[in-house]
């Protein structure tokens, strides 16, 4: 055939690339199978990075976190049916989490999925997917690919951030048409982002608010760490001398050695502030929606939140800025008056007094060094040889290994640490580690609970296969939470939060050329941890972990209901 002839046709597969990379995105998280696999190696032939998963949870985890660290929707390719509703796990954790993700789905036969004919992989995939997103969209025709690909970016990246999906239809794949009309068809959008401009008077009212506190704090969330306003909100921190309280994934966006930091006087500032400036966090379980007995009912709110929506959601907000972070902490500034906002010395003496009596007992339980090694010993080995590289990602989850670490692991950088989130989720470990690897280029460590690691681990293989800096430190103690559990029943299985104490996690990285390592004192974790890291390669620490030394539930007992009475009591 001509090539003439040729030039002038392309199809659905063509036009999504085209529609991808005319929207700035260079990479997508997937896994292959019908009726994608084309649109996964043409898409590496046009020069987008494709990284195949083994999961598609993974996939989408990856996706998502790609999202939050760039601020461009990560993109997940699944295959139709149980392939998307492996995706949607992640999906819907990321709409959870407001982070920009789009998953795209091939989808199979529309006539004979609708009239529910039997198809191969058959599902109502748009409709499945409408709860778990901000957004679901299904393209049914080749020239409206443009504009699905427009309309998902824009869903997931504007407002409040979150998961999106984009139904492709096989026939809309493979669909030819004609390449000029094709060209035209595309849409490249504009603005993913708008800015969200305060109304003065919020920032007049809020800054009053907050002028006529004695006990001021400021908590800073993930929506803040998102919005990559880093210098202007350290520096309304560092002018108002506010203290401040990071949430986990906000640590590193002022340094966790930062003066004003009240993190190791958590307690005492949540129940006796007078007036609290929410930036980026949610007032949900993850600060006890608000209410007592760990707060003060007097308690005045300022809250800056791109979602009007969330204001009033759980307190009363006095003060509510609505508008996107950048651009309130710059109204902000702009409208400061120096010596506007002062907390008293009082209070920054009893939050200084409070931080130095727990600084205190926790270098104390970080000092011992017990045998086998609990939490404290394990996470100082590692902290230590983290503390000289900020630039390294900390993914961290399980139960107890999430909790001591999040309150161990130092972060000295914005957006470096990663972890379960809103929803408290495992399964995010492996995914998260190559996401945030393969956009940055930089070295992660995954702090792992030997259960969370489960959720996740085959994408150890993945992670051999590209040869990401990746170490994956598993905290093997045996189960979940502990390992120390027994049967009620008498009978031979082992009890239902225990794992295997003697497995060889770093076993499983050897089968695919990877660096395993098995310590069970932190001498030896130092120096196999300092190894992998220099290495720059793939590496698996087995890390054996007292089985007595965790707590139920980590540090959420209180949400964990218990039976009080007969054989699943726990002695
Ligand atoms: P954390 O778990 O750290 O407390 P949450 O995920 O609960 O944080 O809250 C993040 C909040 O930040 C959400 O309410 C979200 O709407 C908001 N948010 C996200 N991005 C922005 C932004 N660019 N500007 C303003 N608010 C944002
Ligand atoms: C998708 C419930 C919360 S924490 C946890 C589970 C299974 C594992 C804790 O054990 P781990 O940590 O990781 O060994 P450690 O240090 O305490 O021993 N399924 C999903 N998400 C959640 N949160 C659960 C189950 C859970
Ligand atoms: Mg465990």
């Amino acid at each position: 055939m001509p090539n003439e002839t040729k030039s002038r046709i392309t199809d659905g597969f063509h036009l999504v690339v085209d529609a991808l990379k005319l929207n700035g995105i260079d990479t997508i998280f997937g896994v292959a199978g019908i009726p994608i696999t084309d649109l996964a190696r043409l898409a590496q032939a046009e020069g987008l990075r494709y990284i195949g998963f083994r999961h598609e949870q993974s996939a989408g985890n990856a996706a998502a976190i790609a999202g939050y660290l760039t601020r461009k929707p990560g993109i997940c390719l699944t295959v139709s049916a149980p392939g998307f509703l492996n995706g949607m796990v992640a999906l819907a954790n990321a709409t959870t989490n407001g982070f920009p993700m789009i998953q795209i789905s091939g989808s199979s036969d529309r006539a004979i999925v609708d009239l529910q004919q039997g198809d191969y992989e058959e599902l109502d995939q748009m409709n499945a997917a409408k709860p778990y997103t901000k957004a679901s969209f299904r393209v049914s025709k080749p020239e409206d690919i443009g504009t699905g690909v427009a309309r998902a970016i824009h869903a997931a990246v504007s407002g409040r951030p979150g998961g999106v999906y984009l139904d492709l239809t096989s026939e809309v794949l493979g669909a030819t048409l004609d390449a000029d009309a094709a060209a035209q068809s595309m849409v490249r959008v504009v603005e993913r982002a708008p800015r969200n401009i305060p109304d003065p008077e919020s920032i007049k009212r809020a800054l009053d608010l907050l002028a006529s506190a004695e006990r001021p704090l400021i908590i800073l969330g993930k929506g803040a760490a998102y919005a990559q306003a880093d210098d202007a909100i350290r520096s309304f921190v560092e002018k108002t001398g506010i203290p401040y309280l990071p949430m986990s994934m906000a640590k590193g966006l002022l340094p966790d050695n930062h003066k004003q930091s009240a993190a190791a006087a958590r307690s005492l500032v949540l129940a006796q502030a007078d007036v609290v400036m929410l930036i980026g966090a949610r007032l949900n379980w993850l600060l006890a929606q608000g209410k007592g007995p760990r707060w003060s009912s007097t308690t005045q709110f300022v809250q800056v939140d791109i979602s009007p929506t969330e204001i009033d959601s759980n307190r009363a907000i006095a003060a509510p800025v609505v508008a996107d972070i950048g651009s309130a902490m710059a109204a902000f500034l702009a409208m400061l008056k120096p010596g506007q906002i002062q907390p008293k010395h009082a209070w920054l003496d009893a939050i200084a007094e409070r931080k130095q009596h727990n600084t205190e007992r926790m270098a104390a339980q970080l000092s011992a060094s017990p045998n086998p090694m609990n939490f404290s010993s394990a996470l100082r080995a590692i902290r230590d040889v983290l503390a000289s590289k900020p630039d390294i990602y900390v993914v961290n989850e399980g139960a107890n290994t999430l909790d001591f670490g999040r309150d161990i692991i130092d972060m000295h950088q914005p957006r470096k640490r990663l972890d379960s989130g809103t929803w408290g989720v495992m399964g995010i470990g492996m995914g998260y580690s190559i996401g945030a690897a393969v956009v940055s280029g930089k070295p992660v460590v995954a702090i792992e609970g030997d259960s969370a690691f489960g959720f996740s681990g085959m994408e150890i293989e993945t992670i051999c296969r590209y040869q990401l800096p990746i170490v994956v430190v598993v905290f093997n103690n045996g189960g979940i939470y502990r390992g120390d559990d027994v049967n009620h029943s008498g009978g031979d299985d082992p009890a239902p939060t225990i794992l295997m104490k003697s497995a060889r996690y770093d076993k499983l990285i050897e089968a695919f050329d990877g660096t395993g390592h098995h310590v069970t004192d932190p001498q030896t974790l130092t120096r196999a941890l300092t190894a992998a890291l220099a290495s720059g390669k793939p590496a698996l620490i087995n890390c054996v972990i007292d089985p007595t030394a965790g707590t139920e539930s980590g540090h959420l007992q209180n949400l964990n209901p218990q039976t009080q009475v007969g054989k699943g009591k726990r002695n």
